[in-house]
């Protein structure tokens, strides 16, 4: 039973895509975002880290640019944090209506933004000569506090929609995950240590611009390893069950928060309820595919405006 609070599909994965989602804790889904879309997000991102780059300190404890900051800000890396309301075109990815639907159906419950990030990265010149290449692996939950499974599906309160504004080759830095490390509940280290040993179990996104990885924050994963001339750039949206909190060091401004339609007031700003709103769908169930564009972010109609 669903209860949107603005139109969107249900379910949103296919019953293939939601296997694969089940199987190895992932699914990459290619064409998330047209082309004009990935281009308004690459050059709203490219916006953000010329401006953060002008700042004496654009770190989190320094001033901001459009609300962002950096979390990393070394010459191969600009990880920039915060950028929920930093440009238009990112609100509208952030809640992009099938997207958060994506969401929603691995979380089991209405969504709500716990933090928005980019990442801007090229190769590590000392990574590039080493054959047997480590990780920062980490997850964002544990199992038994993050996952539950119903119907028998496995379900997790914070997971992330991750997509790449520039192709991914193998060579390219595509995110690494631990395959099916999404409901193993054994010591991490453990299984990051029979993953270098047999590293097929080690998938990484390969995919053109456009493309929006979906995965539990259970499941171990890490940023891969670019080994191309290529620079990276990939756009998140955390999203958490709607009594969690927004983590991202940061406050929506006044101004911003006054465009906040009543149809998204959830996603914003989360419900101070213990109920969730559950969402669920059993495998069997086609997907809902109607199309759904990125749009603008504050004209999202509900389902009785259709
Ligand atoms: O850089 C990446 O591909 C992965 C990002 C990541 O590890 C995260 O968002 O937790």
């Amino acid at each position: 039973m669903t209860e949107a609070t603005f139109d969107k599909p249900f379910p949103a994965l296919t019953p293939a895509q939601r296997y694969h989602l089940e199987v190895f804790g992932y699914v990459v889904i290619e064409e998330t975002l047209s082309a004009d879309e990935v281009g308004q997000l690459l050059e709203a991102v490219y916006r953000l880290k010329r401006g953060l780059c002008q700042l004496e300190n654009p770190l989190a404890d320094g001033a901001r640019f459009n609300n962002a900051y950096l979390l990393k800000n070394v010459p191969n890396h600009h990880f920039i944090g915060n950028i929920l309301e930093s440009d238009p075109a990112i609100t509208a990815y952030a809640t992009h209506p099938r997207l958060v639907s994506m969401a929603e159906e691995l979380m089991a419950c209405e969504a709500r933004i716990v933090e928005m990030n980019a990442h801007v990265n090229s190769r590590v010149p000392e990574d590039a000569k080493s054959g047997s290449p480590r990780y920062r692996f980490h997850r964002g939950t544990d199992i038994p506090f993050g996952g539950h499974v119903q119907g028998g599906l496995f379900h997790c309160n914070f997971v992330k929609t991750l997509t790449n504004l520039t192709d991914l080759s193998p060579e390219d830095g595509g995110t690494v995950v631990i395959a099916g490390s999404h409901k193993v509940d054994v010591p991490q280290d453990d299984l990051i240590e029979l993953a270098y040993q047999d590293p097929s179990l080690i998938h990484q996104v390969v995919a053109p611009a456009g493309s929006t990885l979906l995965f539990s924050e259970t499941l171990i994963h890490a940023t891969g390893q670019i080994r191309s001339d290529k620079e990276r750039v990939i756009i998140i949206t955390g999203y958490g069950a709607p009594m969690f909190p927004y983590w991202d060091k940061g406050e929506l401004s006044d101004d911003f928060r006054e465009q906040i339609p009543e149809q998204l007031t959830t996603l914003f700003h989360g419900k101070a309820h213990w109920g969730r709103s559950p969402r669920y769908r059993t495998l069997a169930e086609a997907a809902d595919a109607r199309p759904f564009a990125m749009g603008d972010w504050n004209d999202r109609p509900t389902p009785d405006d259709q």
